[in-house]
């Protein structure tokens, strides 16, 4: 066995047994080496936690390479692994069901863009209805020549499109403190998939849209009837009828068998167990357009029909309740969206705000889509506060929350796309810098 002797970032002459991990690595990921090394002035812990199961570690056979696996077949529809039993939609205790009902998508365990079907954040103002999608129809009513009722064999006769968009409710998160814990906890109500379906302008087109039309009504087939008033020009830009969400059909929770997609726009309108499309002259001022997703701003009136979601983004890792492991080299990386387009540029800080430079986008960068981005980092082990700031292809820039203040006054409560900073104290502890 080689002794070597390597020195931390703290400057700390290490002495380590065994193979260096620096010879593990290549020599190459030197750039790694202090935050494997660096930590406590004795052998650092993941090395203690090597020398306790090292009957499996490399050189040695582990015990599941000793005996043939689990047999194929034995899950007919796969799980994750039990090891990951703790990624989870973060779901409040003691919620009042039929009232607030949602569950958040665990931001800050997954990466790259897509969110795995049971991660999808969920929202539900009359619980998750169970339908038969043999007994499910859509009626297209109102301003069209022909009225028509389809069946779900009907609407995938159409012809069909595949797009990757974001989903994001307008209450995430409410304006108001208190922000909560982790990135989940403050804008878990957000998830992107692959979504398959039909062109809702050519489904309106079959109908004969009239002329006349300027919104359309869309009812869901759920206990809440809920309901929102959609103008037409976004019928007839890129709203789609949506029957699968990455690769497999919808989730019960998303809107089973049939929901409408409206890329961009607050998750609110975007109508599960869709069952009902009236086209119409004037918008039918709904529950969800007046008491709700509405905001008092500071004139005293209140701003409906919203619509889009303004540009966001947050740092995924690290990010609110992880831990660094160590000064050296950590990777910042996070998502940034904007209901208007795509992601021109996510800018970075790791002092607090007052400088910023820009990460490194994940191409392909989609339109109304989660946009990955990445920056290196060498943390110096000192107390610092990170947070990134999203500027989309309309060059609107993402405001901090007190620049939102100014704006929106105190009484808003939808809509807030402010800047999110993490504190980063000196045992590598991160926390909501606005808590
Ligand atoms: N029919 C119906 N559609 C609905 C809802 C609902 O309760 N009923 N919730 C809305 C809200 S507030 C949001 S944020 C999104 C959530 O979609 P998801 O549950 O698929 O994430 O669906 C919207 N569409
Ligand atoms: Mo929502």
């Amino acid at each position: 066995m080689a002794t070597r002797s390597t020195t931390g970032a703290d400057g700390a002459p290490r002495t380590k047994r065994r193979l260096s991990r620096r010879q593990i690595l290549g020599e190459g990921s030197a750039l790694l080496a202090g935050a494997l090394v660096s930590g406590a002035a004795t052998e650092p812990a993941h090395a203690e936690a090597v020398t306790a199961n090292s009957g499996n570690v490399p050189p040695n056979v582990p015990e599941w390479m000793k005996t043939p696996g689990d047999p194929m077949g034995s899950q007919l529809y796969g799980t994750p692994s039990p090891f990951e039993k703790n990624v989870v939609k973060n779901i409040p205790k003691n919620l009042p069901q039929y009232i607030s009902a949602s569950g958040r998508t665990p931001l800050q365990d997954l990466d790259g863009i897509i969110t795995p079907n049971g991660l999808f954040y969920e929202r539900h103002h009359g619980g998750v209805p169970t339908i038969d999608p043999e007994q499910h129809r859509l009626m297209l009513h109102g301003l069209v020549d022909r009225p028509l009722i389809f069946t779900m064999d009907d609407i995938r006769r159409f012809p069909s499109q595949s797009r990757i968009h974001f989903l994001e409710c307008s209450g995430n998160p409410v304006y108001t403190k208190p922000y909560g814990k982790t990135a989940s906890d403050l804008v878990g109500l957000l998830s992107c998939a692959e979504w398959t379906g039909v062109s809702l302008k050519l489904v309106l087109q079959e109908a004969g849209l009239r002329p006349e039309a300027k919104w359309i009504v869309a009812e869901g087939a759920d206990a809440a009837a809920l309901t929102r008033s959609i103008p037409i020009e976004k019928c007839l830009e890129d709203a789609m009828l949506v029957y699968s969400q990455n690769g497999e059909r919808l989730r019960p929770q998303q809107g089973y068998p049939l929901r409408l997609l409206l890329p961009g726009f607050e998750g609110n309108m975007n109508v599960k167990w869709l069952r009902r499309l009236k086209a119409v002259t004037e918008p039918a001022y709904s529950r969800e357009e007046t008491s709700k997703y509405t905001d008092l701003m500071p004139d005293g009136k209140a701003r409906e029909f919203t619509f889009y979601m303004e540009a966001k983004s947050i740092i995924t890792r690290p990010s609110g309740g992880q831990k660094l492991g160590g000064p050296g080299f950590h990777e910042i990386t996070g998502i940034a969206w904007s209901g208007h387009g795509k992601i021109k540029r996510v800018d970075v800080s790791v002092d607090g705000g007052k400088n910023w430079q820009a990460a490194e986008l994940q191409e392909p960068v989609l339109t109304r889509a989660l946009t990955r981005f990445r920056l290196p980092w060498q943390w110096d082990g000192q107390p610092a506060v990170i947070q990134s700031r999203a500027i989309d292809e309309t060059d609107y820039v993402q405001p901090t929350f007190s620049e939102l203040l100014t704006v929106r006054g105190e009484n808003s409560f939808y809509h807030n796309n402010a800047i999110q900073p993490w504190r980063i104290d000196a045992q590598g502890q991160v926390t909501n810098a606005n808590a």
